[in-house]
């Protein structure tokens, strides 16, 4: 496509958003829309997508959307570039992008910070930036953002725990915590969003480190942890990947977790795999990440290709699952400052079967 169309284009969104403020909205993740097909070869969008890695079964089922979705039947041209979660390799496939004039540059930040500068190389260049799932924090030189409100599902994991632990009157808790890439917005969400609450309750956080979002990372940890702490009654996995490792390394120290166990394992995600694991009552909550984002950024593209304007902000829906019935629903503040009450899914073997 030609590139001085891509241009005007990204001037005149820029423009629309500077006069309409941020707008946001939520996608539906069954929401898919049907694409058009393009006239000839020559008319297939270029698009280069520095993706994070492949790290975790969120990040599979995230390439696979977006492969999906931006295929050539669909009006497409994707380079995909696997960034195996180095940040100075994100940059330089940004950089190549930018020197080949792809059409659109997609990027899903390793972390939030750094971004500036290549971006402002890109805006120089003339190639509009999307960014995807994580966000980028010390810039705003993209055209829009789509993925999924981070800090609202640490809020809702604390405000879970919250309303469980009285539940079932536990009145002390002693928390492990196992991180996500420290410094990609989902550990910063996540991790804050849980905290907020934590520190309001005045639980005690034992210890909090970097499990890097792999399973590998998870069990490395949570083997350190049980050597080094006699008492925790609750685990905190930043995704199901790590938990899955937690898991290993509480069945070799001979730890006890899941519904009615020493434990509380509460996990991120909700992939088919993590389901299996509240189905089986072994975790105790999943709060969802949708990675499902292919159908949307394709649909966005499309319309910046169009000339319409798009939202500056998109976020996935998401709920959150939980392995018994003690709650039909949490009420916390949310990223926003307002109130909410979210229902808690009882999950079943259907639903685990349903998911990515
Ligand atoms: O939770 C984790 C993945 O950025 C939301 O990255 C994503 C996170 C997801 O590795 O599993």
């Amino acid at each position: 496509m030609k590139k001085i169309l891509a241009l005007i284009l990204s001037l005149a969104l820029a423009l629309s958003l500077a006069a309409c403020g941020a707008g946001s909205t939520t996608a539906s993740p069954n929401a898919g829309a049907a694409s058009v097909a393009p006239s000839a070869a020559s008319d297939l969008i270029t698009v280069g997508f520095a993706q994070v890695g492949h790290e975790s079964d969120w990040r599979t089922a995230s390439t696979k959307s977006v492969q999906t979705a931006l295929s050539k039947d669909n009006g497409f041209d994707l380079q995909f570039v696997d960034c195996d979660n180095d940040s100075a390799a994100q940059l330089t496939a940004v950089r190549n992008f930018i020197q080949q004039q792809v059409d659109y540059i997609v990027i899903d930040p390793i972390v939030s910070t750094g971004w500036d500068t290549v971006l402002t190389e890109a805006q120089d260049a003339g190639v509009p930036v999307i960014v995807l799932d994580r966000t980028i924090d010390d810039s705003d030189k993209y055209v829009t953002w789509i993925g999924s409100e981070f800090m609202n599902e640490g809020l809702a994991s604390g405000a879970w725990l919250k309303a469980y632990a009285a539940a079932k009157g536990i009145t002390e808790l002693n928390i492990l915590v196992i991180q996500g890439t420290v410094g990609s917005s989902a550990e910063i969400g996540r991790t804050n969003g849980f905290k907020q609450i934590a520190d309001a309750e005045g639980w005690n956080i034992v210890d909090s480190q970097d499990g890097n979002f792999t399973q590998d990372g998870g069990q490395k940890i949570m083997e350190s942890y049980c050597k080094s702490y006699q008492k925790f009654n609750v685990v905190v996995c930043q995704n199901d990947n790590e938990a899955f490792g937690a898991e290993d390394a509480m069945d070799a120290a001979g730890v006890s977790y899941g519904v009615g166990k020493d434990v509380i394992v509460v996990s991120f995600d909700a992939c088919k795999a993590g389901l299996n694991e509240v189905v089986a009552g072994k975790f105790n909550a999943d709060f969802q990440c949708n990675p499902l984002q292919g159908q949307f950024l394709a649909d966005t593209i499309k319309k910046l290709v169009a000339g319409e304007t798009v939202e500056s902000k998109t976020f996935m829906a998401e709920p959150w699952y939980v392995s018994e019935d003690t709650l039909k629903d949490i009420t916390y503040t949310n990223s926003i400052n307002k109130e909410v009450t979210e229902p808690l899914v009882v999950t079943t073997q259907a639903i685990a079967d349903a998911s990515y």
